[in-house]
Parts: C-alpha cells; sequence; structure tokens
C-alpha cells in the first residue's frame, strides 16, 4: 500500500481546492476553521477577506457566474453561515455554481447546541444542491471531489460543507483525488431532427435565450444558428448578455419592464425556442405571456437539468442538456427555409430601437439629470467588454433597458432579485478580469446593504466605477405602493448618508451629480482615477424620486390608481 503524508484536514482540504483549480476565494474568518486559514496561508489561493459574510458569498457568486466554476466562500458557525445565506439563495435560483464551506462545532460538543451550533443539512435544505458535513479527515477528497461535481453538473448550484474544528485538525494519510469533471448531457441527434421539423413549419419563431454553463464558443454558436435560420433572440431575465446587444438579432430581454411589442411577440409566436433558461415568473410576465402548464406556443424547451424539464411547463419537445453542447448540434443544423418569417428580425429589432429611445419624461431637458443620457454617456465612455452589475431595484431598469451589453458576462445581475449584490459582484468582476471596466449600477437602499465590502475594493485595490442612484428611497417598494395605496408612503422613505464622502473615507474617490452635462466629465474621472490608482469610485446620482421609471412617474401612478378606486 502507498504511503501518504500525515496531514491535517484542513491541508487535505487546502490541497484539495488546488486540485481543482481553484485560484481565488472569499469569506470572513472564524476561531471553527483556523486549520483552514493556516493551510491557505501558503496555498497560492487568493483569500479575500470581506467585511460581511453577504457579501463574501455574493462575491463567490459573480466568480461562478464569471468563470463557470464554483465560487469558493468561507464562514464560519451560526452566525456567519446565516450572513451568507443571500448568496447561497441568489447561487440556487441563478443556478450558479458555488461552494460554501462552514466552520462546525468540534463532534466532542455537537448536538448539544454547543455555541453557535447549526445543523446545516436543515437549515439549507431548500437552498442547496447538497449540504454535506465531513465527519472524518480521511475523506475529505471524496467529499471534495464530490462537491465540485455537484454544483457543476445538470442544472449548477450551490453545495455546502460542513467542517467540524476537530476534523480540521485531525491527521490523516489518504490519497488526494483527480480533479473533477463537469457533466453534461446533449442533445441526440433525433431531437436535434425533430427541433428541426418543428422550426421547418413554424411560421412565427422566436428565440429565447437565458439559463447557464454557456461558454463564449456557446455563444458564437447561438449567433451563428440565428443568422442561419433569420430567427430573433431574445434573452431572458438577467442573461441580456449571451447576444452581444448590438447584434442586428438581438431583439431584447423577457424580464421586468419588457417592451409591450416584445411581450406581444413573445405572446403570439407560435413556437419559442427556449435555449437555456427556467421559465420562471419574471422571465414569463408572471407565467401570463406563455402560460402555465400548457403554453399557447408550441415550445422546445432545452435544460441543463433533468428535473426542471416537464416541471412547470409540458414542453413539446424537452432536450436535456448543457449549452455548449445543444448550440453546437443547432449551429450545425442544416438551415430551414425561413421565407415565411424573414422579416421578423428587422421588425423586432426596429421595435427594441425605438423602446430604447429617449423617453418622453426626459425630452427637452424636462429633468435635471437625465438617467437615460448617463447611460448613452458609459456606452460612449467605456469598452464594449465592460462588466455591469446590479442588485435589485427600479434603478436597475436605467441598465436593462438601455445599456447595451456586449458579448458574454458582460452583465452581472441576481435573478433571485436580491438587494446588495451590485457592489460585491462588481468588486469579485473586477479582482477576476483587472483589465476589464467595471460599472456597478446601485440604488441608495442598494447601495447600504454591502456598501461595507468598498473597504474590500480598497483592501486589494480593485477599480469600480459604482453609480449611486439616490432618489431618498426603497423606489420599488414605493412604486408599488402608489399602486396598490395610493398617496399613504411607508416604511419606504430613505435619509441617505454623503455617499461621496463616505466613498472618499472608504479611500476611494467621490462626486455628486447632480445635472446631465456634469455626468460625463465625471465619468471620465471616475474611469482614469480607478485605471490610474486602483481603487473604487463612486458617482452618487441625486435625482427627483417622482423619476420611478422610464414610463411612469409616482404622480401619474398615483393619480390611475386612485381613479381607479
Ligand atoms: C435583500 C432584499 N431585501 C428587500 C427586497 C425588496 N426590495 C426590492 S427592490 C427594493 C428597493 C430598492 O431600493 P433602491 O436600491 O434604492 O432602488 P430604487 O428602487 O429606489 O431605484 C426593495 C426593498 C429585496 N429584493 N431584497
Ligand atoms: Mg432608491
Amino acid at each position: 500500500m502507498t504511503k501518504h503524508p500525515s496531514r491535517s484536514g484542513g491541508q487535505i482540504l487546502v490541497d484539495g481546492l488546488k486540485i481543482h483549480g481553484v485560484d481565488m476565494a472569499f469569506g470572513v474568518p472564524g476561531e471553527s476553521y483556523l486549520d483552514v486559514l493556516d493551510a491557505l496561508h501558503d496555498s497560492g489561493i487568493r483569500f479575500i477577506v470581506n467585511r460581511q459574510e453577504g457579501g463574501a458569498a455574493f462575491m463567490a457568486d459573480a466568480y461562478g457566474k464569471m468563470t463557470g466554476r464554483p465560487g469558493i466562500c468561507f464562514v464560519t458557525r451560526g452566525p456567519g453561515a446565516t450572513n451568507a445565506a443571500i448568496g447561497l439563495h441568489t447561487a440556487f435560483q441563478d443556478s450558479t455554481p458555488l461552494i460554501l464551506f462552514i466552520g462546525q462545532v468540534g463532534g466532542d460538543f455537537s448536538d448539544r447546541e454547543a455555541f453557535q451550533e447549526i445543523d446545516y443539512r436543515r437549515m439549507f435544505g431548500q437552498m442547496a444542491k447538497w449540504v454535506a458535513q465531513i465527519d472524518r479527515s480521511e475523506r475529505i477528497p471524496e467529499y471534495l471531489a464530490r462537491a465540485f461535481q455537484v454544483a457543476t453538473s445538470g442544472r449548477p448550484g450551490p453545495v455546502v460543507l460542513a467542517l467540524p474544528e476537530d476534523m480540521l485538525t485531525s491527521l490523516a494519510q489518504v490519497a488526494d483525488t483527480g480533479r473533477y469533471q463537469p457533466v453534461q448531457a446533449a442533445p441526440s441527434v433525433a431531437q436535434v431532427e425533430q427541433l428541426r421539423h418543428m422550426l421547418a413549419k413554424a411560421r412565427r419563431p422566436l428565440v429565447l435565450a437565458g439559463g447557464t454553463t454557456w461558454t463564449a464558443a456557446a455563444c458564437a454558436d447561438l449567433q451563428r444558428f440565428a443568422e442561419a435560420n433569420r430567427l430573433p433572440v431574445a434573452c431572458a431575465f438577467r442573461y441580456q448578455d449571451l447576444l452581444d446587444n448590438g447584434h442586428p438579432h438581438y431583439v431584447g430581454d423577457v424580464g421586468i419592464g419588457i417592451n409591450p411589442a416584445l411581450a406581444a411577440r413573445v405572446s403570439e409566436a407560435d413556437l419559442i425556442l427556449v435555449l437555456g433558461p427556467r421559465l420562471g415568473e419574471m422571465t414569463t410576465g408572471g407565467y401570463s405571456l406563455i402560460e402555465a402548464p400548457l403554453p399557447r406556443q408550441q415550445l422546445v424547451h432545452i435544460h441543463t437539468g433533468a428535473e426542471e424539464l416537464g416541471s412547470v411547463y409540458q414542453a413539446a419537445l424537452m432536450i436535456n442538456s448543457g449549452m455548449p453542447q445543444a448550440l453546437a448540434m443547432l449551429a450545425a443544423m442544416v438551415p430551414v427555409d425561413s421565407a415565411a418569417w424573414s422579416g421578423s428580425v428587422a421588425e423586432a429589432r426596429a421595435e427594441l430601437l425605438a423602446y430604447q429611445q429617449r423617453p418622453p419624461i426626459f425630452r427637452d431637458g424636462a429633468a435635471p439629470l437625465d438617467l437615460w443620457q448617463v447611460v448613452q454617456e458609459i456606452m460612449a465612455q467605456a469598452p464594449a467588454d465592460s462588466i455591469v452589475s446590479n442588485g435589485a431595484g427600479n434603478y436597475a431598469t436605467w441598465a436593462h433597458r438601455f445599456y447595451r451589453y456586449g458579448a458574454m458576462r458582460t452583465q452581472l445581475a441576481p435573478t433571485s432579485g436580491a438587494m446588495g449584490y451590485a457592489v460585491p459582484a462588481g468588486i469579485a468582476a473586477k479582482l477576476l478580469a483587472p483589465a476589464r471596466t467595471v460599472i456597478t449600477f446601485a440604488g441608495d437602499g442598494e447601495y447600504l446593504m454591502n456598501g461595507q465590502e468598498l473597504a474590500t475594493a480598497v483592501q486589494y485595490r480593485a477599480g469600480v466605477v459604482i453609480l449611486v442612484f439616490n432618489n431618498g428611497m426603497f423606489g420599488t417598494i414605493r412604486m408599488h405602493q402608489e399602486r396598490h395605496y395610493p398617496g399613504r408612503v411607508s416604511g419606504t422613505a430613505l435619509h441617505n448618508p454623503d455617499f461621496a464622502a463616505l466613498a472618499r473615507a472608504y479611500g476611494g474617490h467621490g462626486e455628486v451629480v447632480l445635472a446631465t452635462a456634469d455626468f460625463g466629465p465625471a465619468l471620465a474621472r471616475a474611469l482614469a482615477w480607478t485605471e490610474r490608482e486602483r481603487l473604487p469610485a463612486l458617482i452618487e446620482l441625486r435625482y427627483d424620486g417622482n423619476l420611478i421609471t422610464p414610463n411612469a412617474t409616482l404622480d401619474t401612478i398615483r393619480r390611475q390608481a386612485e381613479a381607479s378606486r
């Protein structure tokens, strides 16, 4: 029998992370996993220390979205794990590969409700693909390999591994495993033939792309497939970057604030090729554009998870496949005769471009700060491969509707609708891709949910540009309030700090912009600062909260609600 050197649990774990290709991890330390921290010390793995576990878990999610490899997050027992939960929930809803390691009470004290003890299997049962506790250090390689397999195979998602303290310090002589291999299915030739047959018979087909496991090659194949069959391509909620938004076949996103003309196209399509996304509430207009369980349109649903297919929608054709596998076959498919819908790409594209024009609320300088112009200025100054992050709030509309996302992994946004994602995700993106420009859209509410991570950005010199859309309120909720309880503002007003001064206090650059003409120069200064100093820059956009969406003001929403009472 081969003799293996004696290693502590923490050392075996970190050696395993290296075997599985981990180069960066996020976390907040705890006394529960000192042995891991010690093994990380000279591991070559970059351990980014966060200021709150919510920020760490969101950064791990952003890492997973950007790379397709599991984002790694380390947190301590009870309090650390509870703080990290938001990132786990997001990774689950967004199908992001992520592994959360939690320091756990030692086996000598377990099941006594010892200090900070929680049973993570129960706590995270619904939020993770797999939750386990490693009780013996010699079994770490096996658990670790499985965690990487589970997080990346089929429908990707988060995995939780609890690490009892005494297990981490106990010595074992054990072999490491090899590197994990993500497993994805592929369509059969017969399935592609059937899809082709259905497409050939269609009159108003539409592609709806989204979901995970996409690669640059898969995105290129999507473009080829769309061009060859003259198909309009819409993208699912917060997966807008699967096709360059400047491409003539890109016709918009199916999500919150959908272009009514595109909504009509989805409703009236006779065949929707659903390439990748779960058909969730946000991507189906609350299950109305595409009715569940039996849609009016014929659906071809391609998804990475077999368990997802047929779970809500009974598609006419269900194909279990990873996106690279499926798109390679679709790109290679003999194109069908597309004469019946040959005009639809140009028409749908024209509808998108019309929807992206300056909205009337800003016409003729109607508002001192034109948020549409802000987005135009970003597109003029930032390179096409810039990464744009956001969390939840009405401010996100300015990005989703008017910003033209470049090729894949230029959009980092939670389909889970979690607030607090924008800032940590932007910082993680910059740490991963220091040469690329990162622009973070954050509301005033959003920013303060994880604004403390600005300290992390300064510590690791992540030069992100953060735009704080300050309307003095939790705007989305205020909008719903005006619709349902007009004039009765409750729990949604915010008194804010001086955001620019706050950024400077952290060591970043900070400015306030009140007028349209001042934004361009402010952005140029912010971009130059982030480039030169490799430190974050924040621009607070202070504007009238009445401007709640590109289509409606709070006043008009209130008046309409009152009139219909
Ligand atoms: C963690 C979390 N808490 C609460 C909510 C509910 N919520 C959705 S949007 C929103 C307000 C966002 O406010 P802000 O960031 O200022 O953006 P605005 O809508 O004002 O543009 C709230 C409270 C949420 N989605 N996530
Ligand atoms: Mg706000």
